[in-house]
């Protein structure tokens, strides 16, 4: 191994460039002042962003390992081999393919490989917490593909699965996908495998938000039931901002050739091989125990917000996120998002189920514990959060410099301070 490595030299990039270090060293600062409770983030390990920031960076590796169409790859299918081993020995899975750029990426390779354009998808509605891939108007998915939608049932607020069962009957959709952005509750897998076998579907998970606590063995798993399974790597999983899926054997050929050469072209090494760092840190029983707490936080924050009479959809989560409705404090999403922002909490505006609201003004938010329970807070900080949280939304102005906005954020200063992101 050679002494010098490079890669992450700080101190030459403020020489040549500083103003992008000082965009790389104001974001790290924001993430450390602040509090960050966007359900989707988390903060990677120094080791994940070694492996992103390295010269694997700058291979041309079109292929698969052993399969390239460009010489000198022999150290790089080292890195995507042992990506791919602990990818499928972390989800107990037949087959991996760590290729994909990107959750967006991953999802579109179902498409390729199971469904030709004007094929029917039945999936979660966006506005019910499905995602953007899954077949809205503005995304390819709905551009080219016929998409039939699920929502939530009205009382419970969560997946209405009569609704489910009757449209695959109706629409025999050729792909049934189930997962989405802001769904609080366990999804039950045994059941779509049921319908899709029924209809003679593919069954696809779409696990971005929730594949984290799978690897924790926190929470039932997709794999044994999904044809596919599709999945961002840099939520809950806290490994660099990039894609994967793992599959049946029987789907592997379709899927591979789906990512490369139908929709990709040079993989991503340096990313793949940060997908291999953390794909064995969450082999780690401290990961596991992560897991498990930020679940455990999610549960409180939704709690104490409600008590706040910030009620959370569904009663509550099951998960690392809740969704909540801002109608009875009569705070719309974009101005709690505002509000929160200038008392230094960062979240999102989100709709809720059945929002009278559009979708950039939004009834609700969205919450996520993947952050702070990375720098360690536990249930005590999560009730002091949702009191910061609730007079910042009820009380609070989005003027950074309004006095209840410098009053909330000192006290996130002391909180953040105590559990510092990135410790120095
Ligand atoms: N945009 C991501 C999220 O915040 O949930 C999902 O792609």
């Amino acid at each position: 191994m050679s002494e010098t490595f490079y890669g992450s030299d700080f101190a030459a990039l403020q020489s040549f460039d500083p103003d992008i270090a000082d965009v790389l060293v104001g974001e790290l600062d924001r993430l450390r002042g602040g509090l960050q409770l966007i359900a989707s983030e988390n903060f990677s390990s120094p080791e994940v962003l070694t492996a992103l920031g390295s010269t694997l960076s700058n291979k041309y590796a079109e292929g698969y390992p052993g399969r390239r169409y460009y010489g000198g790859c022999a150290e790089v299918d080292k890195a995507e081999e042992l990506a791919i081993e602990r990818c499928k020995t972390l989800f107990d899975a037949e087959h991996a393919n760590v290729q994909a750029h990107s959750g967006a990426s991953a999802n579109q390779a179902v498409y390729g490989a199971f469904m030709q354009p004007g094929d029917t998808l039945l999936a979660m509605s966006l506005p019910h917490g499905g995602h953007l891939t899954h077949g809205t108007r503005m995304s390819f998915s709905g551009k080219w593909f016929n998409a039939v939608h699920y929502g939530v049932d009205k009382d419970s607020e969560d997946i209405d699965y009569d609704e489910v069962e009757r449209l695959a009957k109706e629409h025999k959709p050729k792909v049934i996908c189930a997962g989405g952005s802001a769904i609080p509750r366990l999804i039950d897998f045994e059941f779509f495998r049921r319908v899709a076998d029924e209809v003679g579907a593919i069954f696809w998970v779409d696990a971005a938000h929730f594949i984290g606590l799978v690897a924790g063995k926190a929470i039932p798993s997709p794999v044994p039931y999904a044809d596919v399974v599709t999945f961002t790597t840099h939520k809950v999983l806290r490994g660099p901002r990039s894609g994967a899926l793992v599959c049946k054997e029987e789907h592997k050929t379709a899927l591979d050739r789906a990512i490369f050469p139908m929709m990709q072209g040079g993989p991503q090494m340096h990313t793949i091989a940060a997908k291999a760092v953390n794909f064995k840190e969450c082999a780690t029983p401290e990961y596991a125990a992560y897991a498990r707490q930020v679940i455990d936080n999610a549960k409180v924050l939704a709690e104490a917000l409600g008590e706040k009479g910030i009620r959370p959809t569904t009663g509550g989560t099951d998960t690392h996120l809740s969704l909540h409705d801002l109608q009875p404090v009569l705070v719309t999403g974009v101005d709690a998002e505002a509000r929160c922002d200038a008392a230094g909490i960062t979240l999102n505006k989100n709709a809720i189920p059945f929002d009278p609201q559009k979708p950039n003004i939004a009834s609700g938010i969205r919450v996520g514990t993947p952050c702070v329970t990375t720098q360690g807070m536990g249930a005590d900080e999560m009730r002091t959060v949702a009191d910061l949280i609730a007079r910042a939304i009820t009380e609070g102005d989005a003027d950074p410099e309004h006095p209840v906005s410098r009053e909330i954020r000192a006290q996130v200063s002391d909180l953040v301070a105590r559990f510092p992101a990135y410790p120095r």
